[in-house]
C-alpha cells in the first residue's frame, strides 16, 4: 500500500474512531435550572432521572445558580462548557444575556435546547415551552376571573423580571384582558424573582398599596407560595384570592385554608424528562432540530417544532379542592 493509501486508510479508521466513541462513552446532558432549591425544578428533575434510566446511556447533570439571574446561569453555562458535556437544556433567567454563552457550547459541539424558560432562537437549537404560551396567558387570568363575578382590582406577582416565560405569559394575559374579561383590571406587576423572601415583601407591598385588591395571580410556584402566606398571615383569606401556576405538593394547604381557589399548572416530571429526551436524540443525531419536524418526547408523546423551532409539551390541569390532594401526592 502507498504511503498516501495507508495514510487514507488510517485517517477513515480514526474518524469512524471518532463516531463511535461518541455512542460508546454516555452521552452527558445538564439539565440547567432557573435557581436551585426551587421545588418545580426538584420535580422536572424527576421526570429528567426517569428518562436518563429509560435512555441507557445517559450521565444526568442537575445544576443552576443559587440565585435566579442571567449571570449566574452564564457562570454554570460556561463551567459545563470547560468540563465537555454533550448537551445543555437549560430554562433560562433572560432569553439574551445567555446567548454569547450558549453559542460558544454550540460552537464547540454541545448540543444546547432550552425548555420551560426559552432562549432567544440564535443561542439554541430548540426550545420545550411546557403549554401552549396563549393558553397559560388566559387561563391565569381565568382563575382570577371565575372567582370574581362582579370583577374587580387584581395584581400580577412575577419571578424575575427578565424571564422569558412569566413575560411571554404575562404578554398574553394582557392581550385577552380587554376583548374576554373586561372586568378584571390589572393594577400592577411586581417581581418576586423566584426567590421567597423578595416575593413575600413584594406581596405585602400589594396588599399595602392596592387595599381593594381582589386578587393576587403569580404565575411562579415561587411566588404563588409566598403570596397565598402573606395572605393567610394578614386574615385577609376570603377577602383576596391568590391564584397562578403552584405545584400542588407545596399548594395544598392554601386550597385546604380557602387563600387560593384554584391553581394550574402542567406536569413537571413529564416536562424535565421531555427535555431530557430531545437533548439526549438531538445529541445522538437520532433527530434534527428543523422547522416542522416532530420528535419523540418517549411516553409523554410527540412534539412538532413551528418556524422558530420552539414546541409546548400539553395543556395545563387546573387544581382545586376537588383534586388537590390527588396531585400533591405526585408532584
Ligand atoms: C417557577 C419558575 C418556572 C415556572 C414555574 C411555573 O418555578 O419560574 O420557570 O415554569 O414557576
Amino acid at each position: 500500500m502507498s504511503i498516501w493509501k495507508k495514510l487514507l486508510v488510517t485517517a477513515a479508521f480514526s474518524a469512524a474512531m471518532v463516531v463511535n466513541a461518541a455512542y460508546a462513552d454516555n452521552v452527558k446532558i445538564a439539565l440547567v435550572v432557573k435557581s436551585l432549591g426551587n421545588g418545580f425544578f426538584d420535580a422536572a428533575n424527576k421526570g429528567a432521572e426517569e428518562a436518563a434510566k429509560e435512555l441507557g446511556d445517559v450521565e444526568l447533570i442537575y445544576t443552576g445558580p443559587t440565585k435566579a439571574t442571567a449571570e449566574a446561569q452564564i457562570e454554570v453555562v460556561n463551567a459545563l462548557i470547560a468540563q465537555k458535556v454533550n448537551a445543555i437544556a437549560i430554562s433560562a433567567n433572560d432569553a439574551d444575556a445567555l446567548v454569547p454563552a450558549l453559542k460558544k457550547a454550540m460552537e464547540r459541539g454541545i448540543t444546547v435546547i432550552s425548555w420551560d424558560s426559552g432562549v432567544a432562537p440564535e443561542g439554541r437549537q430548540l426550545h420545550l415551552n411546557p403549554s401552549d404560551t396563549n393558553l397559560i396567558g388566559e387561563t391565569i387570568i381565568k382563575l382570577a376571573a371565575d372567582y370574581l363575578p362582579e370583577g374587580g382590582d387584581v395584581a400580577i406577582l412575577s419571578a424575575a423580571s427578565t424571564a422569558t416565560n412569566q413575560n411571554a405569559w404575562i404578554d398574553a394575559a394582557k392581550k385577552v384582558l380587554p376583548e374576554k374579561f373586561p372586568k378584571i383590571n390589572l393594577v400592577a406587576t411586581v417581581y418576586g424573582d423566584d426567590d421567597s423572601a423578595k416575593s413575600t415583601d413584594e406581596a405585602k407591598g400589594l396588599l399595602k398599596s392596592y387595599p381593594n385588591l381582589k386578587a393576587i395571580i403569580a404565575p411562579t410556584t415561587v411566588g404563588v407560595v409566598a403570596a397565598a402566606q402573606v395572605v393567610t398571615d394578614e386574615g385577609l383569606i376570603g377577602k383576596v384570592n391568590v391564584t397562578g401556576l403552584a405545584l400542588p405538593s407545596e399548594f395544598k394547604k392554601f386550597i385546604d385554608n380557602g387563600a387560593s381557589q384554584a391553581v394550574a399548572l402542567w406536569n413537571p416530571i413529564d416536562l424535565g424528562y421531555s427535555a431530557i429526551y430531545l437533548a439526549h436524540d438531538l445529541a445522538v443525531k437520532k433527530e434534527e432540530a428543523k422547522p416542522g419536524a416532530t420528535l419523540s418526547i418517549g411516553r409523554v408523546g410527540t412534539v412538532t417544532l413551528d418556524d422558530t423551532n420552539s414546541a409546548a409539551m400539553a395543556p395545563p390541569f387546573q387544581f382545586d379542592k376537588s383534586n388537590i390532594e390527588e396531585f400533591s401526592k405526585i408532584y
